[in-house]
């Protein structure tokens, strides 16, 4: 389908502008210039496509959904041609295959590499988007595609600049390879980046490794095998199907899960039904019970013969227990896999530090200080300290709507969305797996695929109506919101500190940013909305129709003065979008 002949774009220097040339960017970049044949510039930061399989090449890096899921679905092509070679694949082998489909599709030319978005203005009707080249181009639509976990993070910790060793992140890790023989090497973070990173440097000739823990983490063990040539033919005989049962769960994975709670069994019970998914590896072990992120007595029975798993594979029973995680439910915080990880710790020359019980103090010219005093000396220092997830890269990058107001002023307490795909007060701004969506609860690519799709065939819808912009009201911006708290509430995800819960980064503040309600129940969601002429947004003409949600009277001046007397904090730019 093409919208080209129907739509002016004389005002704009393009119909589109998207942020990211990742599984999201590609995608879009494709549906819009390659179907609608509307015109579209994709900016990227990094010098290829790849997004976060660009910057994560830390070793040990590794998808953990299975390579034949973790894809595209939307060419037959692609899916054909591309073979996966192990069960998880492999950060170059990911990086490889969007380098095949951006080749396959012919992407790259419309893709500028190697360049920052610094701002977004909504203005005059158009988005302003200008780049640290010193460019600024127009565009009718503005959509980010910057994944959800796109800026690092390392913690403020004392004195960290005056550390004279090698520092890496892994999530920008470089692309020279690193060397770590015969060094003594700290690894700052146990989450799903530290668990793969840790065993991979304990297999080098280092010297020391020593792993700065802050939350112990329950493993499950990946079990990665290759895909030999019989599986993978198998996998193709079927492939439509399973991509279809992906699509239609409640986390992305062709899983089913088991209608059975382990709230009412006995111990051994549980056991004898975890013990197979556990020697099977993966994210089915997730899905045995379907009240596990519901029900605290199912959980706990999980929880518990995970931290048994744990005993059994470390040696050092005082070791074992720094390990064994007892402040939080399984799966409240991302649930990690891992290939030796627990193993690593058996090694003689490894050694871990609690920082709950032995705080880092601060960082020397030589290492770390601890809180007991000790003076650990490193040669390298792996920070596996995690993002600014869901809204730090979307807030990096100076977004600012209607009437002056940023993303940065509106999102003050948190984000709120309609959907998770816009804003109130930023028209014609789509948002692929933003805050409010099920993005990072399920396996990437498929939410990826049904937001890429949606804003597709909303943006056609809009310009073959001829209709110049679309924005959330307030009234459904507010309702999602809470929606989204309400079903969080209902699960054990809220009983922990998390980057879920916005809590890894210091002063932001406290609140579950993905959709928890389930993939498939969002994917309908979105498509009613849709099927209801955008239920809850306004198609207007005109900027003079934004912003008044349809069914809201305009405020009169001493109205206006009367809410700002019951409410002296009320933001400015609320109450001029009302009056
Ligand atoms: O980051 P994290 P990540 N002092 O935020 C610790 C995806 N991913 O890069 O738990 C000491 O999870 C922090 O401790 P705590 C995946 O979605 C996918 O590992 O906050 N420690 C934690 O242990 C994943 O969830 C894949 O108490 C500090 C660690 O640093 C997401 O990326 C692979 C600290 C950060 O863990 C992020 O994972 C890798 C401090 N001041 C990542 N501050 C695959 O698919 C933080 N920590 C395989």
């Amino acid at each position: 389908m093409s919208v080209n002949a129907t739509h002016d774009q004389a005002d704009v220097d393009y119909d589109a502008v998207v942020v990211g040339a990742g599984f999201s960017g590609l995608y879009q970049l494709h549906r819009l210039r390659d179907e609608l044949g509307l015109s579209v510039k994709v900016v990227e930061k990094a010098d290829d496509v790849g997004g976060t399989w660009y910057w994560n090449r830390y070793p040990g890096a590794r998808c953990d959904s299975e390579s034949h899921i973790y894809c595209y679905s939307f060419n037959e092509e692609i899916m054909s041609e591309w073979q996966w070679s192990e069960r998880y694949p492999e950060q170059p082998e990911v990086l490889e295959y969007l380098r095949f489909v951006a080749d396959h599709l012919d992407l790259r030319k419309d893709i500028e590499f190697g360049t920052e978005v610094t701002s977004a203005t909504f203005e005059e009707g158009t988005w302003q988007v200008e780049t640290d080249d010193g460019e600024t181009v127009s565009s009718q639509f503005f959509i980010t595609a910057v994944g959800c976990l796109s800026t690092p993070y390392v913690p403020d910790f004392e004195n960290r600049d005056a550390y004279e060793g090698e520092t890496y992140h892994t999530g920008k890790w470089p692309h020279d390879s690193v060397d770590f023989e015969d060094k003594r090497v700290a690894v700052i973070g146990t989450g799903a980046s530290g668990i793969q990173v840790i065993p991979e440097i304990g297999k080098e000739d280092v010297e020391h490794l020593t792993v700065f823990q802050r939350t112990p983490n329950y493993a499950v063990p990946a079990r990665n095998r290759p895909l030999d040539d019989q599986t993978w033919e198998d996998i193709q005989r079927n492939y439509e199907d399973i991509m279809a049962e992906a699509h239609d769960d409640g986390s992305g994975f062709p899983f089913d899960t088991a209608r059975q709670t382990a709230g009412d069994l006995a111990m051994e019970e549980v056991e004898q039904i975890l013990e197979p998914r556990w020697q099977e590896g993966g994210w089915r072990f997730l899905v045995t019970f379907e009240d596990l992120l519901i029900n605290p007595y199912t959980n706990e029975k999980v929880s518990q013969y995970l931290r048994e798993k744990i005993r059994e594979a470390v040696d050092d029973p005082e070791t074992a227990e720094k390990l064994v995680p007892t402040d939080h439910y399984y799966a409240t915080k991302r649930p990690p896999l891992h290939t030796d990880y627990y193993d690593t710790f058996n090694r003689g020359y490894v050694s871990l530090v609690d920082v709950t019980e032995n705080p880092v103090e601060r960082f020397t010219a030589d290492g770390i200080r601890t809180e007991d005093g000790v003076e650990h000396e490193f040669d390298m220092v792996v920070f596996a300290t995690g993002f600014d997830a869901m809204t730090g890269t979307l807030l990096q990058m100076d977004i600012t709507g209607r009437n002056g107001r940023t993303l940065e002023e509106k999102w003050a307490d948190g984000p709120n969305t309609y959907l998770g795909l816009g804003v109130h007060g930023f028209p014609n701004l789509f948002t692929v797996t933003g805050p409010q969506s099920p993005s990072v609860l399920s396996n990437m690519p498929v939410p990826i695929e049904h937001h890429v799709e949606w804003i597709s065939d909303t943006i056609a819808d809009l310009l073959e109506e001829g209709t110049r912009y679309i924005e959330p009201t307030r009234a459904a911006e507010e309702a999602w919101t809470e929606h989204n708290m309400d079903l969080a509430e209902e699960t054990l995800y809220t009983t922990v500190d998390s980057w879920y819960m916005n809590e890894n980064i210091p002063d932001k503040p406290t609140v579950f940013t993905p959709y928890p309600g389930g993939v498939d129940v969002y994917h309908d969601t979105i498509c009613e909305v849709k099927q209801k002429g955008y239920e809850g947004y306004t198609l207007a003409d005109s900027l003079d129709e934004l912003g008044r949600d349809g069914e809201k009277p305009k405020l009169g001046i001493f109205e206006a003065m009367e809410l700002l007397h019951d409410d002296p904090d009320m933001d400015l730019a609320d109450l001029m979008e009302m009056a």
